[in-house]
C-alpha cells in the first residue's frame, strides 16, 4: 500500500468501520461509549445502507415496523412513531437519519467514500485502510458493517450496452423519481425486490413484461396503517417483547408452532394455513414446526400457497407458471407482497417464462428471448446480490503474510461464530458468514453482534490486550457445525443466494447459520464468559519506536505488557499511539 501524500497525513483511529447502515451506526455508538476513536466510511451520500440504496417503487421491509427498529435506546423506541404495519423504505430512511442525528453520529462518518483496501501490518498489529478518495487511515480494529445484501448484481446478459432505453437495478435506484407513465417496462427477476416492485410499477406503467426464471412463494402483507393503540401496546411492553424476540430463532416475535404438520387432521391443517395467510407475512412458514425439515410437511404448506395462486390468477397458464414447484417453500427467502399475484390479472401485465424461452440478448429496442423480441422503454433488474460475502470480496482485505481474504475463502467463507476469521486479527464482521444474519430480523442480529464485539473490545481494553484472533481449530469446528445444522434442514436442497448458487463460480456453501438467533446468542455469550474461548486475545509487542535523533532514545520494553507503557504512547508516531490505546 502506498504511503499517504504530504497533504493528507496518515490518520490514526482505534477502529475503522466499513458502512453506515444499521450496523455501522450502532457500532459507532458503542465504540464511542468505550471512549474509542472510530471512523466510519460509507459509500453512499447518506447513511442508511440498504435503505439508502433500495428506493425502487414498492420498497418496503417485510419485518413489521414495531420490530424492525433498534432496541438499544428505550427513549428512541418510545419516541419514534411508525405509520404502517410494514415500513416503507422512505420511512426507514427517515428513522435511520433520525438515529444518526439524535446520537450525534455524523461527525465520525465520511460519506461518498468507499473502502477499497485494508492491509494488516503484523509488526505493528494495525490495519491500514485505503479509500477510493485517497484516504489512508491506520486503525487497531477493522469492523465490517458492509452488509449482506449490498453488492448488487446485474447479470452478464449480452448486449446491455446496446439498449437505447434506460435500465435500473433495484439496489441502486436513482434518487430522483423515475417516471414510468406510458412506458413499456421489462422487469427481470421475481425475488423479494421484483415481487414488491412489479405491482408498484404496474400501477403507473403503460405495459409491464415480467421476465421470470424461477417463480417464488409470496405471502400477502396485508399492510395497513398502524393505529395509535397498537403502537402504545407495543411501547408499553417493549422491554419484554424485545427480550422474547432475541430468544427466538429469527429475532422476530412470530407465532412459532410447536405442532408437527401431520399431528393434526387435514381440515385443521388447512385452517391453520388459512389463518396465517389471512394474517399475512413470513409467519406463514412457522405454521408447523417441521416445515423447514420435512419435505412432505413442506409440500403441504407449499401446496396451500400454490392453490392460492391458482385461485387469484385468472389465466390458468399464467397461474401455473407463477406457482413454484422446484423448491421447498421457505428455502428461498419467502416473499411478502402487496397485490403481486393479482397484478397478473391486469391487461397491461404479462409474464414471460424464461425456463421455456430464455433471454438470448438485450438489443437496442428491448429484450430478445429465444422466441421473440420484447420492445421496451426501460428495463428493471431485480436480479439480486452477491450475498453475504460480496461486499467483503470487493475490498482488497489482506491479513497475516499478506494473504487475501478472498483467497482464504476460495472454497467458501470460513469464520468462527461469523465474527472473525483466522489469519485476520482484529477484523470483526457484523452479520458475517456463519452467523444467523440474513435468516433473521437483521436489526436484532446486528445489535447482538455489535454488543458482542463491544464487549470483547472492552475486555481487551481492561486487560491491555491489543490483538484478537479466531483460533484455527475453533474456526474448523464452527464451520463444521454450521454445515451440520444446515444439512438437517431443507435449505441446502435449493439453489439460492443462501448457498451462493446465484453467482456463477461462487462456491456452493450454505452461508448463514441456521441454528437460530436465540441459540446462537447463548453460544456467543458462553464463549465470552469462558474468557473468549476459541479466540486468542493477547498483548502483542507494540512496534519499537523510531530512535530519536538526539541521545534521549526511549528504552525498549522488556515484557509484552511493558511494551504498552505510557512512555511509548507519548511517542509522536501515530502508529504507536494507536498501538497503545488498548
Ligand atoms: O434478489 P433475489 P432480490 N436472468 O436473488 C432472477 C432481501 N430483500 O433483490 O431464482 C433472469 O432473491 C432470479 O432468478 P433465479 C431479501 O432477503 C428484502 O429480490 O435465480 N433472471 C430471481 O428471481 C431477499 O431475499 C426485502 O432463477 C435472473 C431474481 O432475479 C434479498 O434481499 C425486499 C437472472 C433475484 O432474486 C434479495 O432479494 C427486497 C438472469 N440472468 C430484498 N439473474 C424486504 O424486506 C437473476 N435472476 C421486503
Amino acid at each position: 500500500m502506498t504511503s499517504s501524500s504530504l497533504s493528507q497525513p496518515l490518520r490514526t483511529v482505534d477502529a475503522v468501520v466499513v458502512g453506515a447502515g444499521f450496523a455501522g451506526l450502532y457500532m459507532l455508538y458503542r465504540l464511542r461509549q468505550l471512549k474509542l476513536r472510530a471512523q466510519v466510511f460509507e459509500a453512499g451520500a447518506g447513511v442508511g445502507g440498504t435503505w439508502y440504496w433500495n428506493r425502487y417503487p414498492g420498497a418496503r421491509c417485510d419485518v413489521e415496523s414495531m420490530q424492525y427498529s433498534y432496541s438499544f435506546s428505550p427513549e428512541l423506541q418510545q419516541e419514534w412513531e411508525w405509520t404502517e404495519r410494514y415500513p416503507q423504505q422512505a420511512e426507514i430512511l427517515r428513522y435511520v437519519n433520525h438515529v444518526a442525528d439524535r446520537f450525534d453520529l455524523r461527525r465520525d462518518i465520511q460519506l461518498e467514500t468507499r473502502v477499497i483496501a485494508a492491509h494488516y501490518d503484523e509488526s505493528k498489529h494495525l490495519w491500514t485502510v485505503r479509500t477510493d478518495r485517497g484516504d489512508e487511515m491506520v486503525a487497531r480494529f477493522l469492523i465490517s458493517a458492509a452488509g449482506c445484501l449490498s453488492a448488487g448484481r446485474v447479470p452478464a446478459i449480452p448486449g446491455l450496452d446496446n439498449f437505447t432505453g434506460k435500465w435500473y437495478h433495484t439496489g441502486n435506484w436513482p434518487h430522483e423519481p423515475v417516471d414510468f407513465r406510458r412506458q413499456r417496462v421489462g422487469v427481470i427477476g421475481t425475488g423479494s425486490s421484483g415481487i414488491q416492485a412489479i405491482p408498484a410499477i404496474a400501477h403507473h406503467a403503460g405495459e409491464v413484461v415480467v421476465f421470470q426464471r424461477t417463480p417464488n412463494f409470496s405471502i400477502p402483507a396485508w399492510n395497513r396503517p398502524l393505529s395509535a393503540e397498537e403502537q402504545q401496546e407495543w411501547k408499553a411492553k417493549y422491554p419484554e417483547y424485545r427480550e422474547q424476540a432475541r430468544k427466538t430463532r429469527s429475532g422476530i416475535l412470530y407465532d412459532y408452532s410447536q405442532r408437527g404438520t401431520f399431528d393434526v387432521s387435514e381440515a385443521e391443517r388447512q385452517q391453520e394455513y388459512e389463518r396465517r395467510w389471512r394474517r399475512g407475512g413470513a409467519n406463514y412458514t412457522h405454521a408447523f414446526n417441521d416445515i423447514f425439515f420435512n419435505r412432505d410437511a413442506n409440500d403441504q404448506a407449499a401446496e396451500f400457497v400454490r392453490n392460492k395462486i391458482r385461485s387469484i390468477v385468472k389465466n390458468p397458464d399464467v397461474a401455473a407458471k407463477l406457482a413454484p414447484t422446484d423448491h421447498a417453500i421457505g428455502t428461498k427467502r419467502i416473499c411478502v407482497d402487496t397485490d403481486y399475484y393479482d397484478t397478473f390479472n391486469l391487461p397491461h401485465v404479462s409474464l414471460v417464462d424464461l425456463k421455456a424461452t430464455p433471454i438470448k440478448e438485450i438489443v437496442a429496442a428491448g429484450i430478445r428471448t429465444t422466441d421473440k423480441t420484447y420492445e421496451l422503454d426501460s428495463i428493471v433488474f431485480a436480479t439480486g446480490y452477491d450475498a453475504v460475502t460480496g461486499a467483503l470480496d470487493r475490498i482488497d482485505i489482506r491479513g497475516r503474510d499478506g494473504r487475501a481474504l478472498k483467497e482464504k475463502w476460495t472454497e467458501g467463507p470460513r469464520t468462527y461464530l461469523g465474527l472473525m476469521t483466522t489469519g485476520f486479527p482484529n477484523l470483526f464482521f457484523i452479520t458475517g458468514p456463519g452467523s444467523p444474519s440474513v435468516l433473521t430480523n437483521v436489526v436484532v442480529a446486528i445489535e447482538q453482534h455489535v454488543d458482542w464485539i463491544a464487549r470483547c473490545v472492552h475486555y481487551m481494553q481492561e486487560r491491555t490486550l491489543n490483538v484478537a484472533e479466531a483460533k484455527g481449530e475453533a474456526e474448523d469446528e464452527w464451520v463444521a457445525h454450521v454445515n451440520e445444522v444446515a444439512d438437517k434442514t431443507l435449505f441446502p436442497t435449493t439453489a439460492s443466494w443462501y448457498t451462493g448458487a446465484n453467482i456463477p463460480g461462487k462456491p456452493r456453501v450454505f452461508l448463514p447459520y441456521v441454528g437460530g438467533l436465540g441459540n446462537y446468542t447463548v453460544i456467543c455469550d458462553k464463549v465470552a464468559e469462558d474468557g473468549y474461548r476459541g479466540f486468542l486475545l493477547q498483548s502483542a509487542p507494540a512496534p519499537a519506536p523510531a530512535p530519536a535523533p538526539e541521545s534521549e532514545s526511549e528504552s525498549e520494553s522488556e515484557s509484552e505488557s511493558e511494551s504498552e507503557s505510557e512512555s511509548e504512547s507519548e511517542s509522536e508516531s501515530e502508529d504507536a499511539v494507536a498501538a497503545n490505546r488498548l
